[in-house]
């Protein structure tokens, strides 16, 4: 079997493009990446010559083109299975599906006023109470999780539910929006994972800035 090429934004930024890459790299997925960098003055027209969406990230492998992110995850468990991207057990998986769906329809204040940013010194935000909601929300699901399966991950190894929330521990991290002690000490496990640091030290040393992005 070929091996799955993603397509992803730049790493400093693309808070869809991580789930994937980082659920490929967790669950030990041989994959080829690509870095399309956003082009914002021209509203990166150039995301359609690989996506018909005109979005990152995009899966192409075995003669399939996927994007959304979700979807990519999904077929991603299917095709690698020793991955073991979603819990074994059935309800698990049923719950792990869940906050993975909430999280992909939801917590829109938190998105659209703290963007991911990887590079961005930690220091807090004023933000407003739609963010402080997201927020509890969040630290809610992650505790809940924590707390049904012992940890150290949200279903206890590494799955999809915790590549889905990848960003937001960063979001949580750089705008400094929680002291809650069970989430900081599951952002303190997923921001420690190697895969991690090697994605943050290439977004880091990007050279692109996306001033819109800078909150
Ligand atoms: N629902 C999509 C969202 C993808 C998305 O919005 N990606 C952003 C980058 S993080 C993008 O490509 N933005 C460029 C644009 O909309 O022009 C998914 O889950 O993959």
């Amino acid at each position: 079997m070929a091996k799955p090429h993603l397509i992803i934004g730049n790493k400093n930024y693309s808070s869809w493009s991580f789930r994937p890459w980082l659920a490929m790299a967790e669950g030990g997925i041989d994959f080829d990446e690509t870095v399309s960098p956003f082009d914002e003055p021209n509203h990166n027209k150039h995301f359609f010559e690989f996506s018909p969406v005109g979005r990152v990230p995009v899966l192409q492998h075995d003669g399939l083109l996927l994007w959304e992110s979700l979807a990519i995850m999904e077929y991603l468990a299917d095709a690698f299975p020793d991955a073991g991207l979603w819990p074994d057990d059935i309800g698990e998986r049923a719950k792990a599906r869940v906050i993975a769906h909430e999280m992909h329809a939801g917590f829109t204040s938190l998105r659209g006023s703290c963007p991911m940013n990887m590079r961005r010194p930690v220091a807090a935000l004023e933000v407003d109470e739609g963010v402080h909601k997201d927020v509890r929300r969040i630290t809610d699901i992650w505790c809940e999780a924590l707390d049904a399966s012992g940890g150290p991950f949200l279903f206890g190894r590494f799955t999809n539910a915790d590549a889905m929330y990848a960003p937001v521990v960063n979001r949580l991290n750089v705008y400094d929006l929680t002291d809650d002690s069970g989430a900081r000490s599951y952002m303190n496990t997923m921001m420690g994972l190697a895969t991690w640091k090697s994605w943050e030290t290439e977004g880091r040393n990007e050279p692109w800035i996306v001033e819109e992005d800078e909150a």
